[in-house]
């Protein structure tokens, strides 16, 4: 058709994209704008998508990645070529590694300059250096493309095991035109992008007969089964059989930590004795020490249920595999319990719950007592104790020290409140999961960090007071990482590697940018700035001063950092 003599009304690849994704429920578009994807943002923001602009495109695909978490549809992360896409897609890979829900819509050079390497301004094969951090990667490299391509990326985002997806989108195709009547009839919603998972009968009532034959049970919760949604089909479960369960890390408040059944603070009892542990949207990573070790009881049988076929068995037989989606998994599972006659025994419960107890008691012992200058357990019962009266808002946390300790602190009550590095143990998350979080839901956010985790995305505080986000910067100024006080072992004036600069002032950074900024040193302080700066729903930081002696190496992962035996090493221990 020729255009011009038919003078029908044309559209180009840019607007079209832009009608695709609202088309199919895109409310936010997270990113950085530039050469060739500006006028795409601000046609976004004209048909009333939100636009949120970050200072750094990890940070935009962090904040994508979250709401793909919180919400179950693929965040969406807009970037310039090359460096824009690059700096996102450690973002984009991460969403992979952690299975949430995004996709990176990526400016790029035309073809014809690329595959000739001719040099184009930003220029990069992005494509295919993108394929193996994200679930899919697709070009469009047409406009009559896009409706395809867009829904391509959804489906491949949200369905299975979610994760990242990568959309490249030549700069020639944002402004190739077509007729616009064509252009809108090509537009369309994919049905059931994530569809359903039954598992299969067999699969079920092999599971329910190991875990009734069980002595000493276990149910461990991963994020899997909070990014399912399935807290209530985990309750009945939980509640039903007696079974005591374990959150990790991004599971906490699932069903909440001070549930009679939660069995945190007894975590080496339970992997040290338990002997059917029931895995629900967890993997045997790293995280569980692959299933195996000193930690875990060596007779121990595994039930996993998972959406993902290839997870069984990854790293040690799983005797009781369940394929499917998790809230369909335990829906039959419940449906078909009353048949094996499950109760947990009242011996192990007792025995669990007898740990429970002389830990509570250590740990009161650690909070409350206190230190000049402040410790993290101190500080922490301080952020704890104000938390009370705000049971449903977004959790935060980075760091390593402030990490692990916050994560055993600070109790959560409710699912998907809880947002932390994840699979990948990332720094950087940080101030983009914050951000996300705020805008998809609304409310208010508390980010605990560490002063080195805070640095990897503290910029985007500028981001926060931009857009008068609800967010609470805590930063555990430890001078360092791990710790503040190390020393430099060839004796020079430069500072050690661990070491930041010591009294240096976070609260200032907000301050920059009309946020309300507090500096503590004691949990007193620390109490009432937090109770303020809550109750203001206002961008805020306090910069929460801690000895610089008291951090332990890697946190609770010190056992993975290799320690030379040639040359000294700083005591690990504050
Ligand atoms: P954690 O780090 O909390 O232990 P992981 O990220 O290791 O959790 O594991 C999450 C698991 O949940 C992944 O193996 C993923 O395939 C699985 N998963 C994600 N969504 C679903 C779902 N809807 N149904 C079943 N399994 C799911
Ligand atoms: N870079 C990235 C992207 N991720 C990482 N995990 C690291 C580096 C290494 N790393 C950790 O594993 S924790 C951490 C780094 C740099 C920071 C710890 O210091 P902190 O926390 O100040 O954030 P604490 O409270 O001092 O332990
Ligand atoms: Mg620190």
């Amino acid at each position: 058709m020729n255009y011009i003599t038919d003078n029908a009304p044309l559209t180009d690849g840019m607007h079209l994209l832009v009608d695709a994704l609202k088309r199919n429920g895109v409310e936010t578009i997270y990113g950085v704008v530039g050469i060739p994807v500006t006028d795409l943002a601000r046609h976004a923001q004209e048909v009333g998508i939100r636009y949120i602009g970050f200072r750094h495109e990890q940070s935009a695909g962090n904040a994508a990645a979250v709401s793909g978490y919180l919400t179950q549809k693929p965040g969406i992360c807009l970037t310039v070529s090359a460096p824009g896409f690059l700096n996102g897609l450690t973002a984009l890979a991460c969403a992979t590694q952690n299975g949430f829900p995004m996709i990176q819509i990526s400016g790029s050079s035309d073809r014809n300059i690329i595959d000739l390497q001719q040099g184009d301004y930003e220029g990069l094969d992005q494509m295919n250096i993108a394929k193996p951090f994200a679930k899919a990667a697709y070009r469009i490299n047409r406009p009559e493309d896009i409706a395809v391509g867009v829904a391509r990326a959804i489906r491949a985002a949200v369905s299975g095991r979610p994760g990242g997806v990568y959309l490249d989108i030549t700069t020639a195709m944002l402004s190739t035109t077509m007729d616009a009547e064509a252009a809108a009839a090509s537009l369309f919603t994919p049905i059931d992008p994530a569809p359903k998972q039954y598992p299969c009968s067999n699969a079920v009532k092999r599971a329910l007969k190991l875990l009734a034959s069980a002595k000493k049970p276990l149910i461990i919760l991963g994020k899997g089964a909070a990014y399912a949604q399935a807290e209530n089909q985990v309750r009945t479960l939980v509640e039903e059989t007696g079974i005591p369960f374990l959150p990790m890390s991004m599971a906490k408040g699932l069903l909440p930590d001070d549930h009679p059944q939660c069995a945190a603070s007894a975590r080496s009892l339970v992997l040290g004795q338990g002997d059917v542990v029931m895995l629900i949207g967890a993997r045997l990573n790293w995280l569980l020490t692959h299933g195996k070790g000193k930690k875990w009881n060596p007779a121990v049988q595994f039930i996993q249920l998972d959406i993902e076929p290839e997870e069984m068995d990854s790293n040690r037989p799983i005797a009781a595999p369940v394929v499917g989606d998790i809230v369909s998994s335990l829906e039959v599972m419940i449906a078909k319990m009353d048949n094996f006659n499950i109760q947990c025994p009242k011996e192990w419960r007792d025995a669990i719950d007898t740990v429970k107890q002389t830990n509570a008691v250590k740990m009161q012992a650690k909070l409350t007592t206190p230190t000049s200058p402040m410790n993290y357990f101190n500080a922490l019962k301080a952020v704890s104790d104000v938390m009370q009266g705000y049971k449903d808002i977004y959790l935060v946390n980075e760091g390593a020290n402030t990490l692990d300790d916050t994560r055993n602190v600070v109790n959560m009550y409710r699912p998907r409140l809880r947002l932390d590095t994840g699979t990948w143990g990332v720094m950087g998350i940080g101030m983009g999961y914050a951000i996300g979080a705020a805008v998809t839901s609304g409310k208010q956010v508390i980010a605990i960090e560490g002063d080195s985790a805070f640095g990897f995305s503290g910029m985007e505080v500028e981001t926060i007071c931009r857009y008068h986000l609800p967010v609470t910067i805590v930063v555990m100024n430890n001078g360092g990482i791990y710790r503040g006080n190390d020393p430099n072992l060839g004796g020079g004036a430069d500072p050690s590697p661990t070491s930041l600069t010591p009294d240096a002032r976070y609260d200032k950074m907000i301050e920059a940018f009309g946020g309300m900024a507090y500096h503590v040193t004691t949990p007193d302080e620390l109490r009432t700035a937090l109770t303020d700066a809550l109750a203001s729903r206002k961008p805020s930081l306090i910069n929460c001063v801690i000895d610089p002696a008291v951090g332990t190496e890697s946190g609770h992962i010190g056992n993975l950092n290799p320690k030379s035996s040639l040359s000294p090493t700083p005591p690990k221990e504050g």
